[in-house]
């Protein structure tokens, strides 16, 4: 018999054992028609498991409930991967993070979310309990991230899985980024290993929470009515700690369209950049310098601050991959080169970045959290080796300071 989840598609619980499955090369089915509420208390279900919750994963060897249980026995079915760690001590720290998951991090996004969709009473000090208990999590786990790319070791294990997934319970509900970016490395973290293949397969394109759901009437948790708001309601009130839902604003322009015009179209010198095939130097580096305009634009090279943790290829590819997409709100004001240097760990990665306006736009150091993971430093362009190390970056030129090339990514 093959192995069988009782589950729905997207359950974060059961998405453990999925990604435990992607690593560990296991297959698992999961029929289709699971009806939450029905399927789990049919009398069937109740001998797999008595509280008639799901996860159940089925087995030659009889059920299993409990998704951490569940990933870990799928983790071990084929004995060839490192999910479980490589001694006595790390298979120990791998235990103490999912138990530290379970109960410091998803237990309090839980008692923060919960109640607030109506199935659990919601009250303000227990909210307000959830989210510091929640803080103190996430301080914690910070602090180890500050310089550990996974918990244990150096590649994913079974913890970074449960973790990951507890994360998304909370970045897809209630922690929105003004919440999370007081935990940077937790968002690193987070969106680096979310987006790795064998998460992604699973999961699929995660998207941060916006605003912190409404509270919900108990009892109303489907849709709640609108109630017409009354002067005195201090029960409902959120506490301060708890950023509510604001009445959409007319979009402000960007303050960048306001900027007195540049001679340099910045269009213009993508286009020349994508369809310089030859002499290189010649046509588009030069092209480049005769077009720059300094008091419209700047230059800024940064420099990961982390590159310590940079041991494995395709993670540092990943890491730099998901900094330029996050980078798709600045398209129209902004040209960048990230080079990943290095032919074996540490990779280093370094960028050159060119920017509307005279420093780096606000609303990119707003939203897009990598940005402070690197060192930002503006280029002087009256010193010519800062222009010359500016034009060896464009041109991809390798050796770059003496290394190899992994990889060079535009953002054009
Ligand atoms: N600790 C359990 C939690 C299971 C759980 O709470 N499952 C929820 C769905 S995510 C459920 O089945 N609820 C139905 C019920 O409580 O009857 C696990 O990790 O598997």
């Amino acid at each position: 018999m093959a192995l069988v989840m009782h589950s729905y598609k997207g359950n974060k619980n059961s998405d453990k054992a999925f990604i435990a499955a992607e690593f560990a090369g296991v297959k698992i089915d999961m029929p289709s028609g699971f009806e939450m509420g029905v399927t789990n208390k049919t009398p069937e279900f109740l001998k797999m498991n008595p509280l008639g919750k799901i996860p159940v994963l089925e087995t030659p060897e009889g059920p299993i409930f409990e998704s951490n249980a569940i990933a870990r026995y799928v983790s071990r079915l084929n004995g060839d991967n490192s999910l479980n760690g490589s001694s006595l001590i790390e298979y120990a720290h791998i235990e103490q993070w999912i138990d530290f998951s379970s109960l410091e991090i998803y237990g309090n996004i839980f008692n923060w979310f919960v109640p607030r969709m109506g199935f659990m009473p919601y009250s303000v000090p227990g909210e307000e309990a959830a989210i510091s208990a929640l803080k103190r999590g996430l301080e914690a786990l910070n602090t180890h991230l500050a310089s550990n790319t996974y918990l244990v070791g150096h590649s994913v294990t079974l913890a970074d899985i449960i973790t990951v997934c507890n994360l998304n319970l909370g970045f897809s509900t209630v922690m929105t980024k003004s919440f999370t970016s007081a935990f940077p490395h937790v968002e690193r973290y987070f969106w680096t290993l979310i987006n790795q293949p064998n998460f992604k397969k699973v999961v699929g394109d995660v998207k941060q929470t916006e605003s912190v759901p409404p509270i919900k009437k108990a009892g109303q948790p489907a849709k709640p009515k609108e109630q017409p708001k009354k002067k005195e309601a201090p029960a409902a009130e959120a506490p301060k700690a708890v950023e509510e839902e604001e009445a959409p604003k007319p979009k402000a322009k960007n303050p960048l369209d306001l900027l007195p015009p540049s001679p340099m179209v910045l269009d213009e010198w993508k286009r020349l950049y994508s369809n310089t095939k030859s002499n290189f130097r010649e046509v588009a580096i030069k092209g480049f310098w005769d077009m720059y305009d300094p008091e419209g634009y700047s230059l800024w090279f940064c420099d990961y601050k982390y590159n310590d943790e940079n041991m494995v290829s395709f993670v540092t590819l990943n890491k730099v991959g998901g900094f330029l997409q996050r980078m798709d709100l600045a398209r129209k004001y902004a040209f960048g080169k990230m080079l990943i240097c290095g032919s074996e760990g540490p990779f280093k990665a370094k960028g050159l970045w060119l920017f509307r306006g005279p420093e780096i736009p606000k609303f990119v150091m707003d939203e897009v959290y990598d940005m402070e993971l690197y060192e930002w430093t503006k280029v002087d362009i009256s010193d010519e080796a800062q222009k010359e190390r500016v034009s060896q970056m464009i041109e991809d030129a390798e050796p770059f300071e003496g290394e190899a090339l992994l990889d060079a990514k535009c953002f054009k």
